[in-house]
């Protein structure tokens, strides 16, 4: 691994110098009518970026990866034929739709982590068997237009009726779960593989959090990618078109935009490995010659060697029974587990007994 040092400036005046320079900048860049949240937000980004670098590996939270940019990318990485997460789970839910939701008795609730498109919540909505009462659907995302485009086309699905809430998963879990309109059983979901984008640990939490927020007859779906052979796995996170590159790379032109940093492109090249101990595919950006890297709005100066990386995000994939045990550790019942054998993907019911 290497050895290559963050040079944040350490003295006492120093760092006061550094954090002047970091504010300044961000008041620098800062949209004219930014709102307060859209300033923590950046603040907030500048924090993790200096803290994350300062690591060995070097590392920056998948969750920038997400800017409008990024998000547009995920959607074309979405379509490429050799990531098969997207279609792979669609044609279970069309498929399976009806079993899915009539397990869950008196299902009058859904609430979506991560809402994407709204286009597999309509699915499962659509394919209803039973629909003897109205369906309440909470969508719970961090973007406002995801929640605006799910909630666009959940309006073309009959007897649905929508609430957005604007928060991570556990903030906006709660507020669905606690909603004084809730009756009858709720199903929560939790699709498009985004269980492998959470570590272990983040994982077990995560479960556990879901349990907590939900009463007996409830149920959580939850969609995973499974163990491919490497060559498989590794082609979708770094496809021949250059797409997964571009959603890679772009966190760099994020900062260097939002946060002024002075990241040369041309230098960094995007890397999938899989990690077969780990079980996971991780995504790194490779540097390819040493230098120094300025990040105002953080207040620091990162020096990268030759060859270092920056790890980006982790995608882990699962067997079968160990999504199913995941659940089970939490409280969990594991109902009935759909799979996909060509593109290898599960989707798993879990239920509160
Ligand atoms: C959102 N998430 C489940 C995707 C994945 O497969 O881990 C993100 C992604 N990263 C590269 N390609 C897709």
């Amino acid at each position: 691994m290497s050895k290559a040092l963050v040079h944040p400036r350490v003295d006492a005046v120093g760092e006061a110098t550094a954090r002047r320079d970091g504010a300044t900048f961000l008041a620098e860049v800062e949209p004219r009518g930014a709102s307060a949240a859209e300033t923590d937000a950046r603040r907030e980004f500048a924090a993790d970026v200096a803290r994350d670098l300062a690591l060995r590996p070097k590392r920056l939270q998948p969750k920038y990866l997400y800017d409008a940019l990024g998000s547009r990318l995920f959607e074309a990485i979405c379509e490429l034929p050799w990531y098969r997460i997207t279609r792979a789970e669609r044609r279970l839910l069309e498929l399976h739709a009806g079993a899915m939701t009539d397990s869950i008795a008196d299902l009058t609730g859904v609430i979506e982590l991560g809402c994407g498109s709204g286009e597999k919540l309509a699915l499962l909505a659509g394919g209803m068997r039973r629909r003897a009462r109205p369906l309440r659907v909470h969508l719970v995302d961090i973007s406002p237009a995801a929640l605006d485009l799910s909630a666009r086309t959940l309006a073309t699905v009959p007897h649905v009726s929508v609430v957005t809430h604007r928060a991570a998963y556990e903030v906006g879990l709660r507020q669905a779960a606690t909603s004084p309109l809730r009756h009858g059983a709720t199903l929560v979901l939790f699709l498009g593989s985004n269980i492998g984008n959470f570590h272990p640990a983040e994982a077990d939490a995560f479960f556990r959090t879901v349990r907590r927020a939900l009463r007996r007859g409830d149920g959580l779906l939850v969609g995973a990618d499974l163990v491919k052979p490497e060559v498989d796995l590794v082609r979708a996170y770094d496809d021949p078109l250059g797409v997964t590159a571009a959603f890679d790379l772009n966190l760099l032109v994020r900062i260097n935009r939002e946060l002024g940093g002075t990241f040369d492109l041309a230098d960094f090249t995007h890397e999938a490995r899989w990690n077969a101990a780990e079980s996971r595919v991780e995504m790194h950006l490779h540097c390819g010659r040493s230098q120094q890297v300025a990040i105002a709005a953080a207040g620091i100066s990162v020096a990268f060697e030759a060859g270092e990386t920056i790890w980006t995000e982790s995608s882990y994939k699962y067997v079968p029974d160990a999504i199913a045990a995941r659940g089970a550790a939490a409280g969990f019942a594991c109902g009935e587990q759909w799979i996909d054998a060509d593109a290898g993907f599960a989707v798993t019911l879990f239920r509160v007994d």
